[in-house]
Formats: structure tokens, C-alpha cells, sequence
């Protein structure tokens, strides 16, 4: 699968690309429908394998809970995406959704997922927001500073307060069904939702191979998920890999990369 040099341009110099019309409107109807009985299902413990945030509702875990959801995370031209910013040997990190909202007065600081500074090898993080909802200016759009992915800080280090604008940052709108691949060091949040609706999205978050994931696959899925996955699957959980079985299940090692 080949990018064109645009889309690259986009990824390394502006830290984000844009896929408008992704999915189509069977795609999004039926994840929508998983993630609303999800959430009736799970009530108040709905997102806590991962965790819950004030302003928004979450789900964690759903790889486990859905095969719409494993299908999202194999998706071979999003997955191009994702090996032009970690290189071949990555996997998914953690698969999440997040409903901002109605009215909420909750902007999200800025951040880096899992505060991840690129390392010595490079880029460790990449995120894929997959827009179930229009993101528009009143609905709590995800905001980015284009580049702040390449400066090496945090917000949280180099700004008095990440819940402020930053002079650089730009809004990234879209209609329902468009993706955004994110190199994931990019200073990144989610706005006030100021409508009456809420505003759904999917992060399908991955990370290279030897950093541990956000939420352990192996112990999270069930075995009769589990069983069903076949190799592609199993490459890109780790399901089969000692290496993250060493750096994911230690909750102590894990800690640091959650902040
Ligand atoms: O608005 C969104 O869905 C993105 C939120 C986000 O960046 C996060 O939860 O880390």
C-alpha cells in the first residue's frame, strides 16, 4: 500500500493526516450501535479497564467486544498509515471510544498519548481517531499543534496551563466517517462540546513493538476471542509475543507509560 507524498508530508511535517469519507454509513451505523449497547450495558463502569474522564463517556477494552471492532483495527490502508510513522514492528496499543458530552464545560489539556516523548529509535505512538460523529467548531473538535510532535516536550512541561489556547493550534473538523491518523507525540485535545448532541469517536491507539501496550490484549480478551483471531490478528495484539508479555503485563512498568 502506497501513500502519496501529500499524506506523507502531511504525517511527518504537520503530525497528522485527514481521511475524509473512510467509512461508509453501514460501517459507522454498526459500530455505533456496538458502542450504544455497550454503553447501556456497562452504565457507571463503562471505559474503567482503561479509565473514565469527566466531561465525556468511555468505553476500554474493545477488541473484546465486538468483531465490527477487530475488523476497524486490521484495516490495511490505515495500518500504511501507521507503519509509515513506526515502521514495520509496531502493534495495537489499546482500542477505546469516547463520547464528549452535550454542554459540557470540559476542554481536555493538551497532550501526548501516554505522555510518550519520541526516544532514541524515534516515533513510539501513533493514534487513529475514526469520527463517528460530525466533529465541527461548536462539537468539541480534537484541536493539534502542527509539529509540536518533532519539539521533544510535553505540554504539561512547556505551558503554564494546557487547557489554554495555544497560539499555534488548529481545530480538525470533519464529517462522520473521516479518520485522522495522528503521530501521537503531537501536542493533541479534545474541545468543549457546546452543543445539545453528544460527539462519538473511536482511537484505534497503536505503539512500536517494544514499548508496553496501553491495555494488555493477552489479559483482556477473552479466550474464546482470543481463539477466534487468526495470525494477522494475533501479530497485531501480540498475542503470541513473550517480548510484550515482559513489558505489558508488569502493572509497574505499564504505570509509567499511562500517565
Ligand atoms: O476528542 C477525542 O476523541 C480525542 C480525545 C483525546 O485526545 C484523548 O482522549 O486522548
Amino acid at each position: 500500500m502506497s501513500l502519496s507524498d501529500l499524506e506523507c508530508e502531511a504525517l511527518d511535517h504537520k503530525g497528522f493526516v485527514v481521511l475524509p469519507g473512510f467509512m461508509g454509513p453501514a460501517l459507522i451505523a454498526s459500530i455505533r450501535a456496538r458502542i450504544e449497547e455497550l454503553f447501556a450495558e456497562e452504565g457507571e463502569q463503562a471505559g474503567s479497564e482503561f479509565k473514565q474522564e469527566e466531561g465525556s463517556r468511555r468505553l476500554a477494552n474493545l477488541v473484546d467486544k465486538g468483531s465490527v471492532f477487530r475488523e476497524v483495527i486490521m484495516e490495511p490502508v490505515v495500518l500504511a498509515y501507521v507503519d509509515h510513522v513506526l515502521g514495520h514492528e509496531y502493534k495495537l496499543s489499546s482500542l477505546n471510544a469516547r463520547s464528549a458530552d452535550p454542554e459540557t464545560s470540559v476542554t481536555q489539556p493538551l497532550h501526548a498519548d501516554m505522555a510518550a516523548l519520541p526516544d532514541g529509535r524515534g516515533f513510539w505512538v501513533c493514534n487513529t481517531v475514526w469520527m463517528l460523529d460530525d466533529f465541527s467548531e461548536e462539537n468539541g473538535a480534537i484541536r493539534c499543534v502542527p509539529g509540536s510532535h518533532e519539539w521533544g516536550k510535553l505540554p504539561r512541561d512547556a505551558m503554564n496551563d494546557p487547557v489554554a489556547h495555544h497560539p499555534h493550534e488548529v481545530l480538525v473538523t470533519g464529517e462522520a466517517g473521516t479518520v485522522i491518523v495522528m503521530n501521537a507525540h503531537l501536542w493533541h485535545g479534545g474541545m468543549q462540546n457546546k452543543t445539545a448532541h453528544p460527539r462519538l469517536a473511536l482511537h484505534a491507539f497503536y505503539v512500536r513493538r517494544d514499548k508496553p501496550q496501553q491495555q494488555y490484549q493477552k489479559r483482556l480478551l477473552r479466550p474464546e476471542v482470543q481463539k477466534e483471531c487468526g495470525e494477522e490478528l494475533r501479530w497485531l495484539l501480540a498475542l503470541d509475543d513473550p517480548i510484550n508479555d515482559k513489558l505489558s503485563a508488569n502493572p509497574e512498568v505499564r504505570s509509567g507509560f499511562l500517565k
